[in-house]
């Protein structure tokens, strides 16, 4: 039987990526593949669940301007229960405007994103400036090879226009800035080069949509049939009654189909 992908530790050895090499080797040691999406609209309610289902993580994916209880303080915190049980912070912020304004949206205002997130995300429509203008303003905090990009190649949500000649623009975006961008938001595997990881949303332990377009495939689908990397989920831990549990069910689903693709 032919091996289907690298393994962590292989992937870890071969990519150039500082934050890429730590998210390698963290799936590695902590034998996760899971990324949680903590949506929730309450700081304390998000500390209170990350404290749970960290250990089964690899990556916390926030959106922080849904939270109302916003404070420096919460984010120590949040940033303390990172290195507590090792996991990175991805903020999904979907910018999506020129270089220059990103660049303030990405390390001013009341968020400072730059300075607690280790990995962003990117929508490509504005062209290459954007990823410039990200880049730039980690390298003037002094977090250059600290702070990672990933370009949205594809979307999850019925009807999105992320298809096609867009997606291949994004891949050849990300190829020609591999200092910076470490990845992709898809639905399936766009590269074999370890230096790029894909990262997949719209998991859940069954397939199914919500009220609003969100489109729902299984871990095992994922990772084994479209060859993606991490699996995304929110509603599916986070209604949980026990998202603990839930976490290391989800944790499992996703590394057994992971040590199916590469044994
Ligand atoms: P869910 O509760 O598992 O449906 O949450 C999915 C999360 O992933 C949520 O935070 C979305 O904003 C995010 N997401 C997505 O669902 N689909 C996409 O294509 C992208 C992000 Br890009």
């Amino acid at each position: 039987k032919v091996k289907k992908v690298l393994t962590y530790p292989e992937r870890q050895s071969q990519c150039k990526h500082e934050v890429l090499k730590r998210l390698y080797g963290i799936m590695e040691e902590k034998k996760t593949n899971l990324c949680f999406s903590g949506d929730t609209t309450s700081f304390a309610e998000l500390l209170e669940v990350v404290e749970k289902v960290g250990p089964y993580i690899c990556i916390l994916k926030t959106h922080i301007d849904i939270i109302t209880d916003f404070t420096a303080e919460n984010i120590h915190k949040l940033k303390n229960l990172a290195s507590k049980h090792n996991f990175l912070l991805f903020e999904d912020r979907k910018f999506a405007d020129i270089g220059n304004t990103v660049k303030k949206q990405y390390s001013e205002g009341i968020y400072k994103i730059s300075e607690w997130s280790d990995i962003i995300n990117a929508h490509i429509i504005p062209g290459p400036g954007i990823i410039e203008g990200l880049k730039s303003a980690a390298g003037e905090k002094g977090l250059t090879g600290k702070r990672a990009l990933l370009l949205i190649a594809e979307m999850s949500s019925k009807g999105n226009v992320a298809t096609g000649e867009y997606t291949k623009a994004c891949v050849k975006m990300a190829e020609e800035n591999q200092d910076f961008v470490v990845g992709y938001i898809c639905q399936s595997q766009l590269s074999k080069d370890p230096n790029f990881i894909h990262m997949t949303p719209g998991v859940k332990l069954v397939e199914g949509t919500d009220s609003l377009g969100q489109q729902y495939l299984t871990p095992k689908e994922v990772i084994t049939k479209r060859n993606s990397d991490i699996i995304i989920v929110g509603r599916g831990i986070m209604n949980s009654d026990d998202p603990a549990t839930t976490a290391a069910t989800y944790q499992q689903a996703g590394y057994d189909a992971y040590l199916e693709q590469c044994s």
